[in-house]
């Protein structure tokens, strides 16, 4: 199974040691399309490409995945351009939010029936949300 994992880059890397968790135990599933999203050093690593090629690979990617899992706590631009274009590649999507007092999820994504959003509080409780959802994905 090729799993696209989604979670913010320029958005903001607060959340990205659970975004790197999150996609160690995606991997024991299936095959994670974006690694890098989770990678402390990507600002290094990404450098190289233009902003074209990081566009063209992710659509590639997209276009492969049998799953998209976002991480939408952090608002990001790129994550609901990649939802969006789910939506239209009718890939199935699940969005972790992280209850929080003070910010709500967009509605134009808690809005749209097509995704399925899981609330979460803690990040062990994220990591038990993504098991319990693959599990039964797979199953
Ligand atoms: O708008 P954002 O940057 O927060 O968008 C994040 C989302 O877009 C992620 O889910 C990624 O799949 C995708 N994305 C955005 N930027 C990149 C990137 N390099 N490499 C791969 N995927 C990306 C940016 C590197 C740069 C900061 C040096």
């Amino acid at each position: 199974m090729n799993i696209y994992f989604a979670g913010a880059i320029r958005g903001g890397r607060e959340d990205a040691e659970l975004y790197s968790s999150l996609i160690q135990l995606l991997k024991t599933y299936g095959t994670v399309l974006t690694e890098h999203v989770g990678d402390s050093t990507l600002l290094d690593k990404e450098l190289f490409l233009s902003e074209k090629e990081i566009f063209e690979r992710d659509m590639q990617w997209l276009d492969l995945a049998d799953l998209l899992i976002a991480e939408v706590s952090t608002p990001s631009l790129g994550v609901g351009y990649e939802l969006a274009v789910a939506e239209k590649l009718k890939i199935p999507c699940y969005c972790l939010f992280r209850k929080k007092h003070g910010r709500a999820l967009s509605a134009m994504i808690d809005g749209n029936p097509y995704f399925q959003v899981l609330t979460y509080t803690t990040n062990a409780d994220a990591v038990k949300t993504v098991t319990d959802l693959i599990n039964k994905t797979t199953k």
